[in-house]
């Protein structure tokens, strides 16, 4: 056998790849401490591995996902945050990348956060080509996050949530959340932001067919998007059209009188203005205290939400349920049981076999 050479190399280089292989690992799997103590300084790197641990659908990484949010809150609440809704090719996107080069010239930091169930199946916007805001992406100021994929939108929705939490602790002080404008996820969105913003575009000179009710009763502000060119003046007749349509609204709690407006994502023209309005309304509401009784109205939310959801997936999941299921299913359909009774045996049920 050769004799070991302590000269020789080779034990050192193989004791530098082990050791950059620990390292490696360690970062990969770094504590929720170490998470908590990169995000508090603001490091971009902790805070994306930390959002991917609470996004995380293995019941292994709750526990660690948890502590890690419970210990961000006290760092939490020094923001804004800013919905933006609108159908597919309004311009969210590019109104977010114009809006968040704004506000990051005014010194703020931004991060934009997207609600998106459908993107697992879309691959992303539908109409547009903007999705990854890559200008504002650049910007030392901004932090762009995709939405979490392959989640319902319950799922999408409490993960943003947690994910507003941790972006504020590691310093962003406006957060901006675009949904897609389809099916349910404005309301989700509007229960976890402050000022709520409806995007649009003059089109046909029948704005107002096709908007729900209900999100232009949520809307603080209409803003009529691509004012520019030829379009300015069919932009300007739509804002007049808004403006009269929310007067019909009654006036809302915030004391707050929500107002249409007309921008460019495109030429940047009603952007500042846009700011300066969002602001009044924080001022506004700071002042009036609508501002925190409405962040504690959807912490509550959220917390009967959470519970809602634990325990339908608890109920679900339950491998006995889950068998009973399949032939109650079949004995409802035909007609052998009513379905209020057979939902009665079901929970007496798993009530009894809880462990
Ligand atoms: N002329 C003009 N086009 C715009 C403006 N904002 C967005 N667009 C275009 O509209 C399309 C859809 O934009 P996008 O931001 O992806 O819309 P989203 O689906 O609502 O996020 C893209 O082709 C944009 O270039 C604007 O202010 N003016
Ligand atoms: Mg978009």
């Amino acid at each position: 056998m050769k004799k070991a050479n302590p000269n020789q190399d080779r034990p050192e280089i193989f004791n530098t790849a082990v050791l950059k292989k620990i390292q490696q690992a360690r970062m990969a799997q770094p504590t929720a401490g170490e998470l908590l103590s990169g995000i508090l300084s603001g490091d971009i790197n902790a805070l994306s591995k930390a959002i991917t641990l609470i996004e995380s659908s293995n019941p292994k990484h709750f526990e660690k996902a948890n502590t890690l949010i419970h210990s961000c809150l006290p760092h939490a609440n020094q923001s804004v945050r800013i919905g933006i809704t609108g159908i597919p090719g309004v311009g969210k996107s590019s109104f977010i990348e114009a809006f968040g080069k704004h506000l990051s010239g005014l010194g703020k930091k931004i991060a934009v956060l997207t609600i998106d169930p459908s993107s697992t199946i879309s691959h992303g916007s539908i109409l547009g080509d903007k999705t990854r805001m890559e200008e504002l992406a650049k910007d030392p100021n901004a932090y762009v996050r995709p939405s979490a994929s392959g989640e319902t939108l319950g799922g999408v929705a409490r993960k943003t949530r947690e994910t507003i939490v941790l972006c504020e602790a590691a310093g962003f002080d406006t957060i901006i959340i675009e949904t897609v404008g389809v099916g349910q996820s404005e309301t989700a969105v509007h229960s976890m932001v402050d000022f709520f913003l409806l995007l649009n575009v003059s089109g046909t000179g029948d704005e107002l067919q096709g908007i729900k009710r209900g999100i232009m009763e949520m809307a603080d502000a209409i803003v009529i998007n691509k004012a520019d060119g030829d379009n300015i003046p069919k932009a300007t007749l739509a804002r007049t059209q808004f403006a009269h349509a929310l007067h019909l609204f009654p006036s809302k709690k915030s004391g707050w009188i929500p107002t249409a407006t007309t921008c460019s994502a495109k030429t940047n023209e009603g952007i500042a203005e846009i700011e300066q309005l969002i602001s009044k309304y924080i001022e506004l509401t700071k002042n009036n205290g609508f501002f925190d009784s409405k962040r504690a109205e959807q912490n509550e939310f959220w917390l009967l939400e959470t519970i809602h959801h634990q325990l339908q997936e608890h109920f679900f999941h339950h491998p006995e349920i889950q068998k009973e299921l399949e032939k109650t299913k079949k004995a409802v359909q035909n007609n052998e049981y009513s379905p209020f009774a057979a939902a009665q045996l079901l929970l007496k049920k798993y009530f009894k076999n809880k462990p």
